[in-house]
């Protein structure tokens, strides 16, 4: 059953003890971050913000910063061998290190979150340079995965102390990409509910929605999944465990390849879906497809749409509609050789769910990628 447990309520400062003004920036370990961040400029669309390396005083490791409206990303990669980075990149391949979220006071939500059992992963440190002061501080989620929080004061520079505005001659045009809906975590098995504890003890988030195995399994695949909101909305962190199925799990196949838990999408909102996957597609990046049949009795699914339906089903576009409205989305492929991370584009049209209603044609169209890798 999906369960509507609770709707979300503006935060309220006096109550919320870690107001979240929402998602900084997502940064990615990988094998080479140069390369990681032309991809993600040439199929993506994001633009080079700020870079950080020998060059600007950083021994270790090389970073580039891209930016595409609100939504940053970092691609970080380590210079030599013995370094946790590198370890980072040995254990899970490319993935997500950092869900960084920006709040008011990052010393306080450091006090607040290990107070209550946070793991702590930075102390309150102030970095500055000649454009002002960013305040960091960071706990550990699952994984190996980390929340950073970030109190940007007054600050000018490109992106944070340490790194310098990176001015490249190659600025492809954007694809409409807006801002991270939500980011969704993989754990073990029967690991679920702990980390739905976490991140309403720690971080004072509320479990919204919720999906058993008999929501989601399929004829194989089988997963339960609970989804986790800070007071105002803005940050939103599904929690996936597997669940026994016929065969392999999807998400039994990414802690496999993984080696761990970890981040498993991010969902990134446009507020024109048709347009925006028109793009990406043109660019290279490859989504998942249902099949057409889909398309035979949507609109007697979910009513009235504004789009047209020869795009959606040109390009695979899914649609569910809940009590508030509609959302259209569709998920790339793995976007690395590990079948790990993907992404998920999204455009709200006033829903506040997460496709329930699409699970069973998306997940076949997951299983049928998992049986061409011979993972089911
Ligand atoms: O974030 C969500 O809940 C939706 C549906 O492996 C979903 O995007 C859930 C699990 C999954 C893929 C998509
Ligand atoms: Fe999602």
């Amino acid at each position: 059953m999906e369960t509507i447990t609770s709707t979300m309520v503006p935060s309220n400062p006096i109550t919320d003890f870690l107001p979240l003004q929402g998602t900084d920036y997502v940064e990615f370990y990988v094998g080479n971050a140069k390369q990681a961040a032309h991809f993600y400029k040439t199929a993506f669309g994001f633009q080079s913000l700020a870079y950080a390396g020998p060059e600007t005083g950083v021994k270790d490791r090389a970073s580039y910063a891209v930016r595409q409206n609100k939504l940053t990303f970092v691609f970080t990669t380590a210079l030599r061998t013995d370094n946790p980075i590198a370890d980072h990149v040995y254990k899970h391949g490319d993935g997500v290190k950092v869900l960084a979220l920006r709040v008011e006071d990052a010393a306080d939500a450091w006090k607040q979150t290990t107070a209550r059992g946070g793991k702590s992963y930075l102390e309150p440190q102030q970095f500055t340079d000649e454009y002002g002061a960013v305040v960091m501080s960071g706990i550990h989620t699952y994984g190996d995965t980390v929340h950073l929080f970030i109190e940007r004061k007054n600050y000018t520079g490109a992106f944070l102390p340490g790194y310098r505005k990176w001015n490249s001659h190659y600025n492809p045009s954007e694809t409409g990409l807006l801002y991270v809906d939500h980011c969704v975590g993989n754990v073990g098995w029967n690991q679920m509910n702990p980390w739905v504890k976490f991140y309403e003890e720690v971080m004072g988030f509320k479990n919204i929605l919720s999906f058993d195995d008999n929501d989601i399994s399929t004829e194989y695949s089988a997963l339960m999944s609970k989804v986790m909101s800070n007071g105002n909305g803005f940050v939103k962190f599904p929690i996936n465990e597997p669940a026994e199925g016929k065969k392999k799990s999807q998400v039994e196949e990414y802690l496999d390849f993984y080696n761990g838990e970890g981040c498993q999408h991010v969902a990134l909102a446009t507020n024109d879906i048709v347009k925006t996957v028109t793009d990406l597609q043109n660019r290279g990046v490859e989504f998942l497809k249902v099949p057409t049949t889909y398309y035979d009795d949507l609109l007697d699914r979910v009513g009235h749409i504004d789009e047209d339906l020869n795009p959606l089903r040109e390009l695979g576009i899914l649609v569910d509609r809940d009590d508030e409205g509609y959302l259209l989305q569709i998920f790339t492929k793995p976007v690395e050789d590990r079948p790990t991370l993907f992404f998920e584009i999204i455009q709200r049209k006033g829903a506040k769910s997460f496709g329930k209603g699409n699970f069973k044609a998306l997940f076949e169209a997951i299983e049928r990628e998992q049986e061409s890798r011979g993972n089911l």
